[in-house]
């Protein structure tokens, strides 16, 4: 086995890296315009994503300019629907628009296990990015973890309350059951093939997480996850993964202690004292500055940038955001927040 010298890897192996490896969630995307250039060549968001030289591309567009730690294969949580057989499509000014289930039944591929042909469009992107990526770049692969992907393949889309799938969740359990095991064999099944493709880290992305109760939390959010954990292990034991259960407050303290996970993103609510107090000492903790400081700039994003470092510059960390990089962020805002991570260690 390889081994570790790049930063984001020794990171989320426990070590503490001084200054700390730095990527962002949707580091790649419309904030940037040679992403848009690609993405408006491509025809959809799915052409995009199911291109593999198109794909590779806006992988690499944010490292080339920002000379990030990590890359994150451009792809998208909803391709796992997607490749189960549902209707997705990407709407401008909307977001996704799926034809919404109302039992595991109505997946016209809910019966086969493995993941139909499409994705493998993903697994060449890897290996294109992988072969041409700078020598300290690690490339993480990621998924949408069960719970916040059904939340999609339920309501149709993006959801304000999350009436329909939480009311399936708590009033029809076992039905819900079944669309989740669907969930977890098909995501630990792509995963564990991005990773034989050449991804060097996963991230589980649980951005809805927040939303359920907590003996639902139990079930639908850390469940699958342990579930997945387990098999992507067994099949790539020295693969780190890094969960991002978003907006569940002191249950991160669980989270992060059953579901073995190597590395916990936290989201920019959730204060850094706690988290450093609650969160193991050994274990790797990755986030959290709020988006909208880069949005803002200046000095203010100077300072907070370098709170975010200095709470958890004794232990194990990834500088990330609490959640992705928004559509509006001026480029010069990222550059600056590169500069001023790396000043600080
Ligand atoms: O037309 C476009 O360009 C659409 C914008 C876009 C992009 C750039 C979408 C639609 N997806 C993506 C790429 C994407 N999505 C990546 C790879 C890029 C990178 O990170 O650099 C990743 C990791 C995701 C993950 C993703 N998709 C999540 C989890 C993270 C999060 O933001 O919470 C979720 C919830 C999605 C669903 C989705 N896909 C697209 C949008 C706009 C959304 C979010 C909709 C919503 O807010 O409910």
């Amino acid at each position: 086995m390889q081994t570790r010298t790049k930063p984001l890897l020794r990171a989320l192996a426990g070590e503490t890296v001084n200054p700390p490896p730095i990527w962002l969630m949707r580091q790649a995307g419309r904030y940037l315009p040679e992403y848009r250039k690609v993405r408006s060549a491509a025809g959809s968001f799915l052409d995009l994503c199911y291109t593999p030289a198109l794909a590779a591309e806006v992988t690499l567009q944010p490292i080339r300019r920002f000379s990030f730690d990590a890359a994150i294969i451009f792809s998208d949580i909803l391709l796992v629907p997607h490749a189960l057989g549902q209707s997705v499509s990407f709407r401008e000014g909307i977001g996704p628009v799926l034809d919404p289930i109302a039992a595991a039944s109505d997946l016209p591929a809910s019966g086969s296990s493995a993941l139909p042909g499409r994705l493998t469009a993903v697994m060449e992107a890897i290996s294109l990015v992988g072969s041409t990526l700078p020598k300290s770049v690690a490339l993480i692969g990621f998924a949408g973890a069960p719970w916040t992907v059904a939340t999609y393949m339920v309501e149709g889309g993006t959801s304000r309350a999350f009436e329909r799938v939480k009311a399936f969740a708590l009033g029809r359990p076992s039905e819900f059951q079944h669309l989740i095991d669907i969930l977890v064999e098909a995501t630990a099944d792509y995963l564990i093939r991005q990773i034989s493709a050449g991804a060097e880290a996963i991230q589980l992305f649980d951005s809805w997480a927040g939303v359920l109760p907590e003996t639902a939390f139990e079930r639908w959010c850390v469940a699958p996850v342990v579930e997945i954990v387990d098999r992507v292990k067994e099949a790539h034991p020295g693969t780190p993964v890094i969960g991002f259960p978003r907006g569940i407050g002191p249950r991160y303290e669980t989270y992060a202690s059953s579901t073995g996970v190597d590395a916990v993103s936290i989201d920019y609510a959730l204060p850094r004292g706690w988290a450093h107090q609650h969160l193991e000492t050994a274990s790797c903790i990755q986030g959290n500055l709020d988006p909208v400081y880069l949005l803002v700039g200046d000095a203010v994003l100077d300072e907070e940038a370098a709170n975010v470092v200095k709470a958890f510059a004794a232990r194990p960390f990834v500088f990330n955001l609490g959640h992705g990089v928004l559509p509006t962020t001026p480029v010069e805002n990222v550059d600056r927040l590169v500069r001023v991570v790396r000043a600080h260690g």
